[in-house]
């Protein structure tokens, strides 16, 4: 049997596997960006795609929160966008606005700009992996991708949208082409997860931050089986690494999104930790779920709060903190250090 490596048998990677751990594990969504002035320096002539795809850069910005604030993980710096941007389509990540598509995918002829990924498009995230994981030392590094209807989401909007009108419309107007879309998304996704865990990633998250916008009923027929897809995938490929799956304002998909093949259930602040936990079964490790606007809260009334989620976190199968969703611009880097330094102390064991 071969023996685990330090960042295998980390705090994070034992805490998703439900197994015990010393003290609570900590990382935050975003993490790495605009809440740090060493990141807006790095950045500051560099557009963002750019910054994703050369690998000194990559592995500067990762680094810069876990050297920072301590937390338990590193979350590799690139953005769901980039295997799409790999592959060939036509994309920018504007500032201020998030990824936008110069031909919006709405015809089956627009999957023919959309061919499978495969190592060779992204030798650069092979080789950012690779420098980051020799750099990293017993801290694990997160991989991650977007889920296919998320990505979809920008693909068939054709940048951000409030209310995904054009993806619904599809979806529900030509099922078909909805489902061949979903299903390259997912060999895209996953081919790009498994880049990362090849090159030596910890664990996986799969984000599909918008899919809180869908009925049940709409997520298990249209999303579901993609997402499974991915998930699935890398645990028959990878099955030693956690697969997190994660979403914003999914209190009413939390067991769908769980039993897709996940380890760990993503929580954003609006459903609590034990809410969470039954209504996954009790059978997932949960993790979140601190409000990132109650980072800019007198500190009394955080630290109230951070010891709160910690203690519902220890009746949980397996508790991963963090927030619940990204790390805003405007927070004070500071507070996220002490709330590290915390968690650290009060789930000590
Ligand atoms: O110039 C900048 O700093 C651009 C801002 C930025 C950053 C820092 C974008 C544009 N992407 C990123 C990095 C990024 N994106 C990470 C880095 C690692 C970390 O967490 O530290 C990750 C994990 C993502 C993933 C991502 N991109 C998601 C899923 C996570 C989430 O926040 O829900 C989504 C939805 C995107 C799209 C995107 N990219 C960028 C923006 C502003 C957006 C959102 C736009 C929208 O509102 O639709």
């Amino acid at each position: 049997m071969s023996v685990p490596t330090p960042q295998a048998d980390s705090v994070l990677v034992r805490a998703a596997r439900r197994q015990p751990v010393p003290h609570t594990p900590v990382w935050f969504m975003r993490q790495a960006g605009r809440s740090l002035p060493e990141y807006r320096a790095i950045r500051a002539d560099v557009p963002m795609l750019q910054s994703c795809r050369t690998p000194e850069l990559v592995t500067e910005i990762t680094l810069q929160p876990v050297r920072r604030h301590g937390v338990d993980a590193a979350i590799f710096f690139s953005d769901i966008v980039v295997p799409l941007q790999a592959v060939g389509l036509d994309l920018d990540i504007v500032p201020g606005t998030g990824p936008v598509v110069a031909r919006p995918v709405r015809e089956r002829s627009d999957l023919d700009r959309l061919p499978e990924l495969t190592p060779e498009h992204v030798p650069d995230i092979t080789e950012s992996v690779g420098l980051l994981v020799a750099e990293l030392g017993d801290t694990p590094l997160i991989g991650f991708a977007g889920a296919p209807f998320t990505l979809a989401s920008y693909l068939v909007e054709g940048g951000p949208s409030k209310n995904h009108e054009r993806t619904k419309a599809l979806m529900h107007g030509d099922p078909q082409l909805w489902h061949d879309l979903c299903a390259r998304l997912a060999q895209i996704s996953l081919a790009f997860l498994r880049v990362q865990a090849d090159a030596g990633a910890s664990a996986v998250q799969l984000f599909d931050s918008w899919a809180g916008h869908l009925s049940r009923a709409d997520y298990l027929r249209f999303v579901e089986p993609h997402s499974r897809a991915v998930l699935e995938g890398m645990g028959r490929s990878h099955p030693d690494l956690p697969r997190i799956h994660f979403g914003v304002g999914t209190g009413e998909l939390l067991a769908q999104m769980a039993e897709a093949g996940a380890d760990v259930v993503g929580v954003d602040y609006r459903v609590s930790l034990p809410d969470a936990v039954e209504r996954t079964g009790g059978r997932y490790a949960v993790q979140g779920n601190l409000d990132p606007a109650l980072l800019f809260a007198p500190w009394d009334a955080l630290e109230r709060r951070v010891r709160e989620i910690v203690e519902e976190g220890r009746r949980a199968p397996g508790h991963i903190f963090n927030l619940g969703h990204g790390v805003l611009p405007a927070t004070d880097p500071d507070v996220l250090s002490r709330v590290v330094e915390l968690v650290h102390e009060v789930s000590r064991r």
